[in-house]
């Protein structure tokens, strides 16, 4: 069964002590972090598009992989082969699931399928697929993280879907959306994503701001109204990120998402999904971005990846920054862990990265890097050092008058008067903040 792989074996646990780089020294599935199995607390999945759809391109030259699939995909002499070039794809993606024991797997429509002439052979030709998913799913266990759709490559999208100025592509992008999320729902995805490529602008000399959110709050409000109408029990998830492929995007990061999110209501329908790299993208780090969703209780998911930090370009990294992921990681154990969520490596090969070979080590050294910065995250936790200090600082909340305050229950002219009154004269108190590296430091 094992062929494009070529004997590979499944991965297994060897420790840090082992040297076998086919093996992982950090990640061991059934061990327990904070009561449960690593394998639960970060749910990985791989993601169609990096590691199986994309062929080395990059803005200055073709593809540089060779995969038995892509010869297919081209072939135009036999009707049949684009749709054979999809089945082996989907066969190699799950041979490679087996390998690497990720439970999850996460793909775009334009990944899995051949596009039809038609929408509708579009539709079946994914239907079709989805089939096949579905074995394969039920032969070796592995879930759908997440399904989305592609509304970005094809050219019909490239002055935006929902945010076309034509009602004709919002119409097919609505369409669009429904296959996808009535294939997700079929294979009982955990969530459904909505990240807007080209939702966004070049130039503001054709581009009315205001017809184009309000075209995106609706399409967002017919999805989770159809999200109701189906049952669909996943999450529906918007994934920030500030431009590339447009020069400004509508979800820029998770403060701009809340934004938009409350301006049409769908606060609490809808959460997020976010990436690393688009982190970094917007000037953020990527513990920001979690810690804020955390806070406005709309935390979903995450996309793991890294950026180069010098290049200023999405450029979809595998991770490798252990104190980085691990801060992460930090919050989202302390706001209880990941819901439908989980670890989706949107992370591709560099060019060069030629072997099947390449695909295999690259996730096991995502894998390690995350289960690593995982345990850090779990020990600080125990540790609770970080956690009392934060705490202590805000202590003085607890005071009576304090919380009349912060409660309303005081007006700016009771507050002076209590200010005058105890004659209130505050010392500043160091923040500690190389104290606090330092312990972080202890654990990564
Ligand atoms: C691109 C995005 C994309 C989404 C899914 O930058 O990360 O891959 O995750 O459409
Ligand atoms: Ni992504
Ligand atoms: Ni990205």
């Amino acid at each position: 069964m094992n062929t494009f792989f070529n004997g590979i074996e499944k991965i297994a646990y060897e420790g840090a002590d082992s040297s076998n780089p086919l093996a992982f020294h950090h990640y061991d599935p059934d061990q327990l972090v904070l009561g449960k199995p690593m394998r639960d607390q970060l749910r990985f999945a791989v993601a169609f598009w990096h590691s199986l759809a994309w062929p080395g391109t990059d803005p200055f030259g073709g593809p540089t992989f060779e995969r038995p699939w892509f010869d297919l995909e081209g072939d135009r002499t036999r009707p049949d082969s684009p749709m054979q070039a999809a089945r082996l794809k989907a066969r190699t993606a799950f041979e490679l699931f087996d390998i690497l024991g990720t439970p999850y797997f996460c793909f775009h429509d334009a990944d899995v399928r051949p596009e039809g002439d038609s929408l509708a052979e579009s539709i079946s030709n994914l239907n079709a697929i989805a089939d096949l998913f579905e074995q394969e799913m039920a032969r070796t266990g592995v879930k759908l993280l997440w399904g989305t759709a592609n509304l970005f490559s094809h050219r019909r999208f490239m002055a935006g879907a929902a945010t076309n100025p034509d009602p004709d592509v919002f119409a097919y992008a609505a369409a669009t959306i429904k296959a996808n999320m009535d294939v997700t729902h079929r294979l009982g995805g955990e969530n459904y994503v909505l990240w807007g490529g080209r939702e966004g602008y070049e130039t503001l000399l054709n581009t009315s701001l205001s017809r184009e959110m309000d075209q995106m709050g609706r399409m967002l409000a017919l999805v989770v109204d159809y999200k109701h109408r189906i049952g669909f029990p996943g999450t529906i998830l918007l994934e920030p990120k500030p431009q590339e492929p447009t020069k400004h995007q509508y979800d820029f990061d998770v403060a701009t998402v809340y934004g938009f999110l409350r301006k049409y209501g769908l606060e609490n329908e809808v959460r997020v999904n976010i990436e690393v790299g688009h982190a970094i993208l917007a000037g953020h780090s990527f513990e920001h971005e979690v810690a804020l969703a955390i806070a406005h209780g709309i935390f979903g998911s995450i996309d793991m990846n890294r950026n180069d930090y010098q290049s200023g370009w999405d450029t979809d990294q595998f991770p490798n920054n252990v104190p980085e992921v691990a801060l992460a990681y930090y919050h989202i154990l302390k706001a209880g862990g990941f819901d439908t969520g989980g670890t989706n490596f949107d992370a591709k090969l560099r060019r060069q990265s030629l072997d099947p070979l390449d695909l295999v080590h690259a996730h096991i050294g995502a894998m390690d890097v995350c289960a690593r910065a995982l345990k850090a995250a779990a020990a600080l936790i125990e540790d609770a050092t970080l956690d009392d200090m934060l705490e202590a600082r805000y202590r003085g909340w607890d005071d009576a008058t304090a919380r009349k305050m912060l409660a309303g229950g005081m007006s700016l002219e009771e507050i002076s008067s209590h200010v005058l009154e105890k004659g209130l004269d505050p010392q500043p108190v160091s923040g500690r903040q190389e104290y606090l590296e330092n312990l972080i430091n202890r654990f990564v």
